[in-house]
Formats: C-alpha cells, structure tokens, sequence
C-alpha cells in the first residue's frame, strides 16, 4: 500500500527536499506551508506525484485540529509525520533581543510541534503504526550567543522526542529527532528579516550541509527496519566543529 507522509514546512529549505524525496520513493504526500502558491507550483512541477496541500500556520491550533481531522479519507492514514517547520529570528543578545521575535519562535517551534504531534499522534496509536520526524537542531544542545531563545526551543524538541519515546515504548511507533549545524536554505535569510547579504555572509567559505542532504537523512530514518528506532541524529558540515569554551578575561 502507498505510504503517506506529512510535512509541515513543504514550501522551502529541508521540508521541500523532504517533499521531492519522498514523492520519488512513491509516497503520497500532505504537505503545508503558509506560502499557497509555492504549494500550488510544487503539484503543478510534480503532476504524477499524489498530493493533498493545505495553507497552513503551524501556530493556529483551531486550524491544525481541523486540517487534521478533515483530512481526506485517502490521507488519513499517516505513516510519518515531519515536524519540520520552524525558525530563528534575531540574533541579538538576550538583553536587547525583540520579545515578539521571541513569541514568534516559541509559538512555531515550540506549540505548532504540539499541536501537530498531539493532533496526528492518536490515529497512529489506534493503528499501532508510524512515525514522528522532528527537525531539532544542535543550537539545542550547544550553546552560542544569540542563539538564546531559538537554542531553548530546539533543547525542547530534544527533551519532547525523547518524552515522547517514552510514553510510546508499548507501540510500534518511532520518534526521532534530526539535529542539523549550518545548513543552507532561506533559513538565515528569515532569521535576519529579509537581509540577504547578511545571511550569505552566514555561509561564506563554507561547504554547508543542503536541504537534499537532510532529506537523504530523513528518509533513512524511515527505512531502516521497523523494530530499530534512530532517536537523535546529529549532523554538521565537515567544516563545522564545536566552539570552545569562551572565558572573558579582565585586562590587568
Ligand atoms: P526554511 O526557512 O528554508 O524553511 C522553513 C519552513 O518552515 C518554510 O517552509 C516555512 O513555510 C515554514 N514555516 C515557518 N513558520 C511557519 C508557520 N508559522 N506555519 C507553517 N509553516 C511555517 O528553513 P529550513 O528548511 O532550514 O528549516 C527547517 C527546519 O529545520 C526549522 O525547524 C529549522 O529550525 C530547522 N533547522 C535549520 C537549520 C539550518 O541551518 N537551516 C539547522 C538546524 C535546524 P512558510 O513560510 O511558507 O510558512
Ligand atoms: C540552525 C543551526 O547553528 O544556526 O538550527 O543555530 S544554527
């Protein structure tokens, strides 16, 4: 039987990878995003794939619960949800950081994550099938300035995966989380509204990791056989390390 999946995010970066690799794997895809027309292009670029689309904001949970609920029976039966939508906004230290910036990152990484996850999770019980992909990252393991409440809503994504393994341990379901270093997309194009030279700087003299390489990862994580769970997959580009520990020190 053709397997579903549902990602939220679709409309750009790991999501739309995440939509183009599994649609050639012969999925059926429910894909969201806020951006209508980028959903329109990816079914009109991909006429042979079967898609059920939505407009949807992760952060109105009226609206998750609805979309859900009022899926087409064809798609009601999710195989694998990806919890991919997301964003950083800022990069300020905390003291002079933009408190709706803040809101903005909790309510979508943060509660959307929730309401996807407790909307989707009780058919997948009532099946004793499925999986839950959540796009954490390692800004929610390893600390770096301005990263302060982005960090703090990934290091939930982490502890929520693993609660959620947890309170799942007598199912057949999978919970995993991917946690990405610098990766490029329009990710740091949103987290710096919009200024574009700024976010190229992010990534020059890299090799980033892509939005494909995520979606190669995402994809192994759903096939490796059913009684194995990868729970935490951390990836960064060769390029990348951890920082050291940074210490001021007072001049003498
Ligand atoms: P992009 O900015 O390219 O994509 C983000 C996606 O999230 C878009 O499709 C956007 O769709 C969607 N989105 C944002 N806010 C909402 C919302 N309120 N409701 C619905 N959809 C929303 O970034 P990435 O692909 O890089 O990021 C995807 C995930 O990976 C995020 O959770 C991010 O935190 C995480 N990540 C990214 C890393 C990176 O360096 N790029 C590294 C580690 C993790 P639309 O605007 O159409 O709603
Ligand atoms: C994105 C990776 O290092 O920019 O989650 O926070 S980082």
């Amino acid at each position: 039987m053709q397997k579903t999946i549902l990602i939220t995010g679709a409309t750009s970066g790991f999501g739309l990878a995440c939509a183009k690799r599994f649609a050639a794997e012969g999925w059926q895809l429910i894909l969201t995003g806020r951006r209508t027309e980028r959903l329109q292009n990816f079914c009109a670029q991909h006429p042979a794939v079967t898609v059920h689309w939505a407009t949807l904001d992760v952060r109105n949970r009226g609206e998750v619960e609805q979309f859900i609920h009022e899926l087409p029976d064809t798609f009601q039966k999710i195989d694998v949800l990806v919890n991919n939508a997301g964003l950083a906004l800022g990069i300020q230290g905390a003291q002079e950081a933009d408190l709706d910036d803040w809101e903005t990152m909790v309510d979508t990484n943060i509660k959307g994550l929730m309401y996807l996850t407790r909307t989707v999770l009780p058919g997948m019980v009532k099946r004793n099938r499925g999986h839950i992909i959540n796009l954490g990252s390692v800004a929610g393991t390893y600390p770096y300035p301005g990263a302060n409440v982005y960090g703090a809503t990934k290091a939930f994504v982490k502890q929520f995966s693993k609660n959620l393994s947890s309170d799942l341990v007598a199912t057949k379901i999978r919970v995993s989380n991917i946690e990405p270093g610098l990766s490029e997309s329009e990710f740091s194009v949103i987290r710096f509204h919009g200024d574009k030279k700024k976010a190229d700087q992010v990534y020059k003299g890299t090799q980033p990791i892509t939005p494909d390489d995520i979606a190669e990862i995402v994809h192994w994580v759903t096939s490796v056989p059913p009684h194995v769970n990868i729970n935490t997959v951390e990836v960064m580009p060769v390029c990348q390390s951890c920082a050291p520990f940074a210490i001021h020190r007072e001049k003498a």
